[in-house]
């Protein structure tokens, strides 16, 4: 297969203005009609072209007439002689085969669609590009016991009785839109339903479609998406645009939702909430990801991408979006700490292996693969960071200019950046690189100070490293927030300056520096970059207890804990005492946020230790911070029975507080069992058992499954019978001993993969076991090689079913440089295994060959 470039991008030979769609649906059989005005662009004489995945017309009709057509793999060639022309195609499509899920599927009894990127040329043959913009119309017949409610974008226009116990509904979507937009859903399904009246007055009818036995669990998202309808409009000025606004939530989802216009569909675990199946993390993330897919109405569907490459246009600034909104739901320091921890968890290490891209990519092989960490989550950094640097309200500025310049058409990356420098007058050329630049860029920043001229002095230095295809960077535009404290008076020495580091190095100077500086650098991770300071254990926990931005005090605490813990890997031992001293007085400082709190005093991941060092030993990071956790565990015993004891609540409640207390509550019980405390698995299975709520009895099921006490089978098999039918929580019953730090997790893990509730055909199943497995650090680089050859069957069997989501799988494998030779020799045989494999898809054969090298 030939890549996809960039530079090759040429606008479309031929638009289609309008498209009647008409379905006959059905789960074994459902016939398509489309009806589709072309008309010729610009002078040429291309035939008509249009892409197709799977499907083979039945028949087309150019202007009334039958007509012949050229097949090629991908796409059917029609010429036509005319500058305008009617073409009516006709397709049959078995959506109960569809296991890849893209196109029209079943899924748990619906029919319902997924075509971003690519999926509508598996439902209709299409120009199936973003840049092609298309008024839509749809009629839908079906049965009307099996699929009493009909559903697609935009508005309803009409409906009614088909004969034979069929009924018809036809829905208008004035708002054209590029074909990955399209969508329907058929089914037996209930809504709860509400209104929000905009900002000029409109009433729009807001429905929330499930099953009958989930309509409980659906008010929350209800509540989320009524409070993202009106933060878009104070803080964006963005208004909704359509009569209806529909979700549905289905089961079997490869994305987690999917931002259709008007119709959203939902992977069900983003929708589903009350206490008794839902965590705290659960609420947050339903209410993040409603958001999100509301917020694409404007951030992707009014204006969308010209073409895949600009992916993060959309992507990248929606998920700006979505943090903003969360940040101003709870605590703004916690939910950036969560996303910082999620971007060195994922984005990090993507941009450090062989996967590396920049936010806009230069090719593909299937765009498929590009829904990455980086088109995601460094792209919002990258907007962040402009927004750092206009300041909120030239940045505001700058996104009304996008909006209206560029409303209803399909932009591109530069198009953001020429609106955001046209508002407010900025510079951002140098800038730009962040958007064609991969690689983390690497800062050191080392304090001096001189007493006596009252001069400190910062010497920056940046440093982008090679990534694939790119070996030689230049320097980045950086924005660096940047404070000095006293370390005698624990004070502000001046206030805060955001640096913009653009050169390879550079000298900042702060005057009437009296006593002697620590330095705060980065504050709010200002810029997504690695630093390297010369900041002493005692300087970070200084910082750690004075710091005045949250955020900053986090990470202090975090540098502390990782600087120890790569000493304790690196030399066999480490001094532990800054870091417990620096968690005892944070567990004492009674007017820190309980959640706050229970984030500061977690130790980094082992993933994250291992990405410090230059060759990963994973038993040796597993020892190392187990020790560590002991100790802080034994010598900080009664304040981890008092957090615990503290932070108990009468009932329920989904406050930013009552989350405080049970994130809290939990941290605190895995430092006790950690400690050896005789009562402390007594105590998870009373918290288990006695538990209102699912953070908290989830919480003690994953310290009991860590631990080595009996009552872990009896946890786990009371979890599986009560939530036996209950897939989603069915998910974290196999997530929970996939993640497991005991260690017999591997022959746990395999054992799971025969379980009869253990299926690859729903993607969120499959992740929860294998991919969450893949990421337990030790138990996946089990030396004996099994983790490896457990994840590499498990991809090749799903790669069979759905490749979208086995590619998205592969990554862990391809950290294998990070390993020590005997680790790697195996990572990468299993890699060659796969790649070597009959009837690979192109999904797998791009991430896997491409993590090969
Ligand atoms: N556009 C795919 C799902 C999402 O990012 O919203
Ligand atoms: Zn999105």
């Amino acid at each position: 297969a030939q890549p996809i470039r960039r530079a090759d991008y040429r606008p479309p030979d031929w638009l289609v203005p309008e498209l009647a769609l008409d379905f006959e649906l059905g789960a074994g059989e459902t016939r398509v009609t489309g009806s589709l005005s072309a008309v010729r662009s610009g002078a040429h004489d291309r035939p008509l072209r249009l892409d197709r995945d799977g499907i083979v017309p039945d028949s087309v009709r150019i202007d009334g007439v039958e007509a012949d057509w050229s097949q090629l793999d991908d796409a059917i060639e029609v010429t036509l002689p005319g500058d305008a022309h009617s073409i009516e195609i006709a397709v049959t499509l078995h959506p109960d085969r569809n296991t890849q899920l893209m196109g029209l599927y079943a899924s748990g009894g619906l029919l319902c669609t997924q075509c971003e990127a690519q999926g509508f040329r598996r439902i209709l043959p299409f120009p199936d590009r973003p840049d092609v913009l298309t008024r839509y119309r749809v009629r839908m017949t079906a049965d009307s016991t099996r699929y009493p409610v009909l559903l697609a974008n935009g508005d309803p226009v009409g409906s009614g009785d088909a004969g034979d116990g069929r009924h018809w509904a036809e829905w208008d979507d004035p708002f054209p839109k590029p074909s990955y937009l399209f969508a329907l859903v058929a089914g037996d399904l209930v809504a709860n339903t509400g209104s929000f009246t905009t900002m000029s007055g409109r009433e729009v009818q807001l429905g929330i479609w499930v099953r009958e036995s989930d309509l409980a669990k659906t008010d929350h998202a209800l509540s989320a998406l009524k409070t993202a309808m009106a933060w878009d409009e104070k803080v964006y000025g963005r208004e909704y645009d359509l009569d209806v606004f529909n979700i549905v939530a289905v089961d079997d989802f490869n994305f987690g939702a999917m931002e259709n216009k008007g119709l959203n569909i939902f992977n069900s675990r983003y929708i589903l909430a009350d206490p008794d199946t839902a965590t705290d993390y659960d609420y947050d993330a339903v209410a993040a990801v409603v958001a999100h897919e509301y917020f694409h109405n404007w951030s992707g569907n009014r204006v969308t991408c010209r073409d895949w490459f600009q992916l993060s246009l959309k992507e990248g600034f929606t998920v700006f979006r979505d943090q903003q909104f969360s940040a101003d739901q709870g605590s703004p320091a916690v939910k950036r700490i969560e996303d910082v921890r999620g971007l060195r968890a994922a984005q990090f290490p993507e941009d450090a292996g062989p996967l590396a891209h920049p936010v806009r990519p230069d090719e593909y092989l299937e765009i498929s693969n590009f829904y990455t960490a980086t088109i995601y989550n460094k792209g919002a950094e990258v907007i962040r960071m402009m927004h750092t640097m206009l300041g909120e309200a030239a940045f505001r500025a700058g996104s009304d200019l996008y909006f209206d310049r560029h409303d209803g058409t399909a932009a591109t990356v530069e198009d953001f950046a020429c609106a955001m420098e046209d508002a407010s007058g900025a510079d951002l050329t140098q800038f730009r690189l962040w958007y064609s630049q991969a690689g983390t860029p690497r800062v050191s920043a080392q304090l001096s100070h001189a007493p006596g001229d009252g001069r400190a002095r910062i010497a920056l230095r940046q440093l982008v490293p090679p990534t694939p295809g790119q070996p030689d960077k230049a320097p980045m535009l950086l924005p660096l927030r940047i404070k000095l404290f006293g370390s005698e008076t624990g004070k502000p020495l001046g206030e805060e300056r955001l640096v913009l580091l653009g050169d390879t190095s550079a000298d900042i100077a702060f005057d009437g520096v009296a006593e002697t500086p620590v330095l705060s650098i980065n504050r709010g991770f200002s810029a997504p970059v690695i630093l390297d300071t010369n900041r002493t254990a005692a300087d970070l926990a200084f910082l750690s207890a004075h710091d005045d931005d949250p955020f900053a005090r986090y990470e202090a605490m975090q540098q502390l804990m990782l600087d120890t813990l790569v000493t304790a890997v690196t030399h066999g031992r480490a001094d532990h005492d800054a870091v417990i001293a620096a968690v005892a007085r944070t567990l004492a400082s009674p007017d820190l946020d309980k959640a706050f709190v229970g984030e500061a005093v977690l130790l980094p991941s082992e993933s994250f230790i291992g990405d410090q060092l230059s060759v990963v030993d994973p038993d040796a990071v597993f020892r190392a911070r187990e020790a560590l956790r002991r100790d802080l565990a034994t010598r900080l015993g009664e304040q981890w029975r008092d957090a615990y004891d503290g932070a108990a609540a009468n009932r329920f409640e989904y406050t930013p507080a009552a989350k405080g207390l049970r994130r809290l509550r939990n941290v605190a019980l895995g430092y006790l069992a950690a400690s050896g405390a005789p009562d402390a698995a007594d105590l998870a299975f009373a918290q288990f058992e006695g538990a209102d709520n699912m953070t908290d009895r989830h919480g003690a099921l994953a310290t009991l499954v860590n631990g080595t006490s009996d009552k872990r089978i009896a946890a786990l098999d009371i979890f599986y019978n009560r939530y036996r039918d209950n897939p989603l929580v069915l998910d974290k019953w196999f997530s929970v001993q996939a993640l497991s730090a005991r260690d017999d997790a591997v022959d746990q893990v395999e054992e799971l993969a025969k379980h009869r509730d253990f299926t690859l055909a729903n993607p969120n199943r499959a992740r929860a076991l294998v991919g969450m497995f893949s990421v337990n650090q030790r138990a996946f680089h089990h030396p004996s090689g099994r983790g490896y050859r457990f994840v590499a069957d498990q991809l090749l069997a799903l790669d069979k079913l759905n490749p979208q989501t086995a590619a998205k799988l592969v990554p862990p494998l391809g950290r294998w440089k990070r390993f020590d030779d005997d680790r790697a020799a195996m990572m990468r045989g299993e890699l060659e295994r796969i790649v070597a494999s009959a009837g690979l898809s192109k999904d797998m054969l791009e991430q896997a060959g491409k993590s090969l090298d």
